[in-house]
């Protein structure tokens, strides 16, 4: 097959270019983010999508559903294809890339899901993770078998969506680092709350030290004709107070810079002064390597976070790093972003939209 490459400064341009050069059934081959340097955009970066025209696929696969959109286009199993077609790997390549497999070789014989396994890998799945799944899977199980039997399993490990907060829950907050868009969720969810299930909804900014930090929710507490209060340094109580009679309190907080350690544990206590229970997500971006993700759970957890909310979905290749951070830190998702239009780009973690996007949507 021939496969072409595209470049724009969004994903989504990208893929539009994707769709009008080669139809909307353009088999996706690989995403990946480039320097734009080349181009005379110094600094700035580029992301590069390969693609090819589906009579050009090898594999006549049916085109998967439309939604979400962006992620779909970036399928794993798309990925998945592509290893396939490539040519036989060298044994070095194979150690480094798939240890199991090169020990199954060498043997003479073909490592048990193997297929699967590149599947995972390629959906950004840790190693380990990855073979503690392949593990529980029958080794003389079809691949059809071996992949419903994974879906099942991987559904009853990911639990129900954790949703907005529990039903005692009025006070809803969210934290995580610097520009994941925890502002654009809050601005979501009121939106949500308060134009769909018609509650009355309040807002409390802790974004309070810096210059221009309350400046959107300051715009979208006005759109939407909901209360804004600014809680002052360190406190909250009083701020909540102002609020008694709203059913839910959205808190909006700044991001955090790891340069001050300290921060994270005052930002607890804050949240800890509130009075009552407060239900707060942990929002993380989904194109987080694995190794941030638990440095951002760790610094975190002094805010005792009860839900990962996984953002800028739309900007991630696949989302198995968000799915082992969800299950090395017991704690459910909550709703996954795929895009910073307020309210439209929000969608519940339900588990099965979860496991379609994280193998590729391909229901066994
Ligand atoms: N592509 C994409 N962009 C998003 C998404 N959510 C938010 N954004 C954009 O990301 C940028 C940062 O969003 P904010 O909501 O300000 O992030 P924040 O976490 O509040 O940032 P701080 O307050 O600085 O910590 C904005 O340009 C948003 O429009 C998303 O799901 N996808
Ligand atoms: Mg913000």
């Amino acid at each position: 097959m021939e496969a072409r490459t595209f470049q724009a400064r969004e994903i989504r341009e990208a893929l539009a270019l994707v769709r009008r050069e080669l139809g909307p059934e353009a088999v996706i081959l690989e995403t990946k983010r480039v320097s734009g340097r080349a181009l005379g955009l110094l600094g700035g970066m580029l992301f590069e999508v390969t693609a090819a025209a589906p009579e050009d696929a090898a594999n006549s696969a049916p085109p998967p559903p439309a939604d979400p959109a962006p992620i779909r286009a970036l399928l794993p199993e798309r990925r998945a294809e592509r290893m396939r077609e490539q040519p036989k790997p060298s044994v070095r390549a194979m150690i480094q890339e798939d240890p199991a497999a090169a020990l199954a070789a060498m043997r003479g014989g073909v490592a048990p899901h193997a297929a699967l396994r590149r599947r995972l890998l390629a959906a950004m799945v840790p190693r380990d993770l990855c073979e503690a799944w392949l593990k529980g899977l029958p080794a003389d199980s079809g691949p059809h078998d071996a992949e419903a039997g994974l879906r099942e399993h991987i559904l009853r490990q990911l639990g129900p969506a954790a949703g907005l907060g529990t039903d005692r829950a009025r006070i809803v907050a969210f934290v995580g680092p610097t520009g994941v868009g925890k502002t654009t969720t809050v601005a979501k969810l009121a939106a949500r709350a308060r134009l769909v299930e018609e509650r009355k909804v309040a807002l409390v900014s802790l974004d309070d030290g810096r210059l221009g930090g309350t400046a959107a929710l300051r715009a979208y507490a006005k759109l939407l004709d909901i209360p804004l209060t600014i809680a002052p340094a360190h406190g909250l109580g009083p701020a909540l107070a102002e609020h008694h009679g709203a059913e839910l309190v959205l808190i909006d907080t700044a991001g955090i810079s790891p340069a001050h350690p300290e921060a994270f544990g005052e930002l607890g206590r804050r949240l800890g002064r509130a009075g009552e229970p407060v239900f707060t997500h942990l929002c993380v971006g989904a194109a987080t390597r694995a190794e941030e993700l638990d440095r951002i759970a760790h610094l975190y957890r002094p805010t005792q976070p009860d839900a990962l909310l996984a953002t800028k979905l739309d900007e991630a290749i696949a989302i198995g790093s968000i799915v082992a951070l969800r299950l090395r830190e017991q704690i459910p998702l909550s709703f996954l972003t795929t895009g910073p239009q307020v309210p439209d780009d929000l969608n519940p973690a339900h588990p099965d939209v979860v496991v379609d996007l994280l193998l590729g949507g391909a229901r066994a």
